[in-house]
Order: structure tokens, then sequence, then C-alpha cells
């Protein structure tokens, strides 16, 4: 029902900064004149309604955006590395994979050509006419290109139903989605015989809208009871729901409060979703003999029922039309309050303060900002050390350090650098 593929995605890195100084005739020390490496190329997620399916993903693990070029002479900058599109279905979910335990939602791609950045490209390294002052007019530094960043990303397809039909096991949702549409799911007397969501289309005159039988709902249901709470994340993305209640139920209406608040321990926006309260089997007698009853005790809770058998087809061409009603009231809201805000998300929280920690006897730095920095320093480079400790200092990492205690000659770590206090 629905389709997941894990993927690893690496946007393009940036290319090297140029260390490069000006030739002319009859000057003899031209000032520097190396340009910027180019930045790398992110890689996007895009919502496209021409793809239906993730299948596409299954072949290939590994995507790649393309590396910024370096800069040269002259004061040229390097060209930028392209970004790299992949184009999935509309209803795609885009979930970052932690390292650590669990997943996260970078994007809900509902909208076609909604996007959302998964991997951003590396800065282009600056050339060396940025490090040119008063004090040095030779600078022998360039900076490094910045690697592009690398993600492992769950994409996962719902299924998207314009209608869910919610309700105990075994009041016959199936056999309700069977006769309003052309599916054909499994019928029979004992509870969860459904064991995962069908969909089926439903015709009403010249309109159509898609029915889908969630199925599992029990008490305990948030807790992961029954067929677990996989299901009921699929509710989320109905518009409105059919809730369905065995008419042969010793308290229909207590059967509606229940299943309501098990909705709502859930996700209390699932409690909202507009529902149609419907009443099924009343072709047993002993049903019909307590129509009057039913209606009553459900209007004195304020809920106004439907009463159909979706074993005899009775009163459910009634109730699918009346559904599409409720649908399209629904949906001519929905357009009218929608903004369609870009989603794009930055992986890395940045501009977080610094702190220092101690591992053993060596003293780790922990500041992505300056993380990223370090990893673009040549350090073979007396001058690029200058500058690292003159950021080290700026940024009040120097302080810590000599705070926790360091002492000359000790280890520090920052990123993937290591040297010498
Ligand atoms: N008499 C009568 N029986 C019905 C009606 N609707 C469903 N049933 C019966 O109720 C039982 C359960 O029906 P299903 O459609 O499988 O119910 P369900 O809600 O899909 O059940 P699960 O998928 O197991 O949760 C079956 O034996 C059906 O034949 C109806 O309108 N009248
Ligand atoms: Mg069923």
């Amino acid at each position: 029902m629905f389709d997941q593929v894990a993927i690893v995605v690496k946007a393009g890195n940036g290319g090297d900064g140029m260390v490069s100084f000006r030739r002319e005739k009859f000057v003899p020390f031209g000032g520097p004149d190396g340009g910027d490496g180019g930045g790398g190329g992110d890689v996007i997620i895009m919502a496209d309604p021409a793809v239906t399916n993730l299948r596409g993903f299954k072949q290939k693990r590994f995507y790649r955006a393309a590396d910024g070029r370096g800069g040269r002479g002259k004061r040229q900058h390097g060209k930028k590395g392209e970004s790299l599109v992949l184009t999935v279905p509309v209803g795609t979910m885009v979930l970052s994979e932690l390292q650590i335990g669990g997943d996260v939602l970078i994007a809900d791609l509902e909208q076609p050509r909604q996007q959302a950045v998964v991997a951003k490209g590396g800065k282009g390294g600056l050339g060396n006419i940025h490090f040119a002052s008063s004090t040095n007019q030779a600078p022998q530094i360039a900076q490094k290109g910045e690697v592009g960043e690398e993600n492992s990303i769950i994409l996962e397809l719902r299924l998207i139903a314009d209608v869910g039909i919610i309700g105990y096991p075994n009041v016959g949702k199936s056999t309700l989605l069977a006769a309003a549409s052309a599916a054909k799911p499994k019928i029979a007397s004992y509870p969860f015989t459904t064991r995962e969501p069908i969909l089926g289309m439903v015709e009403v005159g010249q309109e159509s809208f898609i029915l889908a039988e969630i199925p599992g709902l029990i008490d305990g249901a948030h807790l992961g009871r029954g067929l677990g709470h996989d299901f009921l994340r699929h509710i989320v993305r109905t518009k409105i729901l059919i809730h369905l209640i065995g008419g042969d139920s010793v308290s229909p209406v207590k059967d509606m409060i229940q299943v309501n608040a098990e909705l709502s321990l859930f996700d209390s926006a699932l409690a909202q979703k507009p529902q149609l309260v419907v009443v099924n089997k009343i072709d047993l007698s002993q049903v019909r003999a307590r129509l009057a009853e039913i209606k009553d005790v459900f209007s004195s809770v304020g809920a106004t029922v439907f009463f159909i058998s979706a074993a005899t087809g009775e009163g459910v061409t009634g109730l699918m039309a009346e559904t599409l009603k409720l649908l399209n009231r629904v949906t001519a809201g929905k357009e009218a309050e929608r903004k369609v805000p870009k989603k794009v998300f930055r992986p890395q929280p940045r501009g977080v303060a610094p702190s220092v920690c101690r591992e053993g006897d060596t003293f780790v730095v922990v500041a992505p900002g300056l993380e990223r920095v370090a990893a673009r320093m040549d350090v073979t480079n007396p001058e690029a050390r200058r500058q690292l400790k003159r950021q080290l200092v700026r940024l009040g990492v120097s302080k810590s350090l000599e705070k926790a205690g360091i002492k000359p000659g000790d280890k520090v770590r920052c990123g993937d650098l290591e040297w010498e206090w």
C-alpha cells in the first residue's frame, strides 16, 4: 500500500579557491588575483505529478550532485556545480535517517512541484584576493572548498485517499468498500480480516473520489495495540471520515465515542476531521427493531446518523452522494485558505555557540561553524594556522579552552582537525 525506499544523497563539494598573482609586463609585483571556487550542487527532491511510484529508486542507492570547479587566476571564479533534482510522486514523505535511532520528517511533498533540499552543496573556497591586507599584500593562502552534505534519506509514498472508513473491527468496513467501489477486499465474520488499508474508487455521477478502509482501529490502537498505529497515520491524510458503527452493537453511541477518543489520543487533529456517522447492518431484524432508539441516542449527543446495510446495498448510494457533497465542501474550504509555503530544509543547525569538552587527554571543540572552517584549512600552511588561531580567539573558544585547563602541548580537536595547543 505504501512504498518505501532508502537512498543516500551527497551534494557537490565546493571548488577550491586559487592562490595566484597578477603577472603583467613592467609590473614587478602584481597583487593577488586568485578567484573563488564555485559552490557545489544541491540534491533536491521534487514532487512531480507525472511520477506515480518510487520504483525507479530501487535500482540505484547513491545519488550525487556535481562538484563546483576550482577558482583560477585573473580573478576567475570556478563554475558552480549543477544541482541534482530527483522527482518523486506527489504525496511522498521525505525522512532523514538518523544514526542514533528514529527518523525525522524533512518534508511532506503534498503539492506538485513542491521541493526540499536534502543535501546542501559545499560553498566554494575564497581565492587569495580576499586575504590581502595592509600587512600582507601577497597572501599565500586560499580556502579549500567546503565538503557537500551527505544524508541518508527515506522516501515514503503513503496512500492518499479522500475519504477513510474507520470503525471497530467487524462492523462492515470492507463490505461497504466493496458495495461502493470496484475494490474486492476480503470480508469475513472475524475481526482483523483486513490487515492493511485498501483503496477503492467511488463514482458518483461524473465525479469520483478515493475511499479507503482503515483497518485495525481498536481501544489502545494509539499505543500500538491491534495492528499498531501505522494505519492511524494514514487517516491523517484523508480529508473526511466515514465513521462506521455496527447496528448490532450493545451501545452504538459508546462505540463512536470510544473510537473518536482513540483518534484524538493518537493525534488531536484527527478528531477534528469532518465525519459522517453511519450505522450499518440495518438489514438485521434486531437492528431494524431499534432504529428509532439508535437515532435518538445519537441526536442526544448531537450527532446525525445515516443508516445503511452494506450487505444489501440499502442506503449506500445515498451515503456516497452525501460523502461527495461533504468532501467538496471541505476541499473548497481548504483551497481558499491554502498558502503553499515552499519547504526548504536546513539539515544542520548552524550558528550554534561553540562549546568545549574533554575526551581523555584531548580537548574537543564543538562548533559547527568552526568545524566547517577547520575542514577547509590547509594546516600545513602557517598563515592558515594563524587565521584559525584568530578565529578561536574571536569565537571565545580560546578562553573556554583555558578555563577547561588546557596547557601548551595538549591536544585539541575540532571536527576532523587535530593540533597541539
Ligand atoms: N447482516 C449484515 N452483515 C454485514 C453487513 N456488513 C457486513 N456484514 C458482515 O459483518 C462481517 C464483517 O464484515 P467486514 O466487511 O469484513 O467487516 P470489517 O469492518 O471490514 O472487519 P475487519 O476488516 O476485520 O476489521 C462479515 O461477516 C460481513 O458479512 C450488513 O450490512 N449486514
Ligand atoms: Mg475489513
